[in-house]
């Protein structure tokens, strides 16, 4: 098997803490090396390849979200989904059979898709979402802020999570939150009664700008890069 999930934490603003991981695929190329999904996630898609890659890696993140939850209750572990996945007639199933393997909380599953796969057709994601939503996961917008042209999706789609894009963050660079464009989506979140989750925090002063604006959680180099799943749990365990 070449390929490799690693781990992100998303960690608890206030505590840092790491409260839950994003998973990421990798491909351990035996020429190339390490390639990171952008190098690749595309050509799969092509290729017909994604909708069993993306099955894999839920069922490995579920299957490591459910030993990493033995001394961290709680524990959540977010899952990207293709686009493929997302318009797969068998993806409520499939992913209900992998909650039901694996023994994973449905609650502690978030499913990540990019904005503009969801705003792809509106009424077929909304219905596609709304049947993953049965299962009792929850459903996080990736990229947040760079998909929309009009803010209607934000009612039609039942969706939990909002994940900050990163260059909102990126572009904190002054010395107050108020007048960012991260604290206008932040603001469109809780509008919507979205749990916000700022992305690519690189620095300890967009974290404190973060909390400041009450953004509870966030993810980014500035606390961790994606690791390998042993690194993972070497961190939980000196963090509890
Ligand atoms: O891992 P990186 O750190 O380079 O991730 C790049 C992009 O690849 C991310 O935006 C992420 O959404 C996507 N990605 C990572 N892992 C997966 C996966 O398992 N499935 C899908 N569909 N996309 C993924
Ligand atoms: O799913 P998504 O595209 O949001 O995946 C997150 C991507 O962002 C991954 O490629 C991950 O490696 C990358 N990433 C995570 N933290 C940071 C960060 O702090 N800065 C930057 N530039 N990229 C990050
Ligand atoms: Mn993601
Ligand atoms: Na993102």
């Amino acid at each position: 098997m070449q390929f490799e999930v690693h781990y992100q934490p998303i960690v608890d603003l206030n505590g840092e803490l790491a409260v839950g991981v994003e998973a990421l695929v990798r491909w351990r190329h035996p020429v190339r090396g390490l390639l990171a999904p952008g190098d690749f996630i595309e050509l799969a898609e092509t290729l017909g390849l994604m909708p069993g890659l993306g099955l894999w890696v839920l069922r490995e993140a579920c299957a490591q979200a459910v030993v990493w939850q033995q001394d961290n209750p709680g524990f959540k572990v977010n899952v990207n989904l293709s686009a493929t996945q997302l318009s797969s007639p068998e993806l409520t199933d499939e992913v209900g059979a992998v909650l039901a393997d694996t023994g994973l909380p449905p609650n502690s599953l978030v499913l990540e898709l990019t904005e503009s796969m969801a705003l792809t057709d509106l009424t077929e994601s909304a219905r596609v979402l709304s049947s993953l939503k049965t299962l009792g996961v929850r459903i996080a917008l990736d990229d947040f802020g760079t998909g929309f042209s009009s803010l209607s999706h934000l009612g039609a789609l039942p969706v939990d999570v909002v994940k900050i894009d990163k260059s909102f963050v990126a572009a904190m660079r002054e010395t107050t939150a108020t007048g960012s464009v991260a604290e206008a989506v932040l603001h469109i979140a809780r509008t919507f009664n979205l749990a916000p989750v700022a992305e690519g925090v690189e620095d300890e002063m967009q974290a404190t700008l973060l909390r400041e604006l009450a953004c509870a959680e966030a993810q980014g180099y500035h606390f961790a890069r994606p690791m390998p799943a042993a690194e993972l749990t070497g961190l939980l365990t000196r963090q509890s």
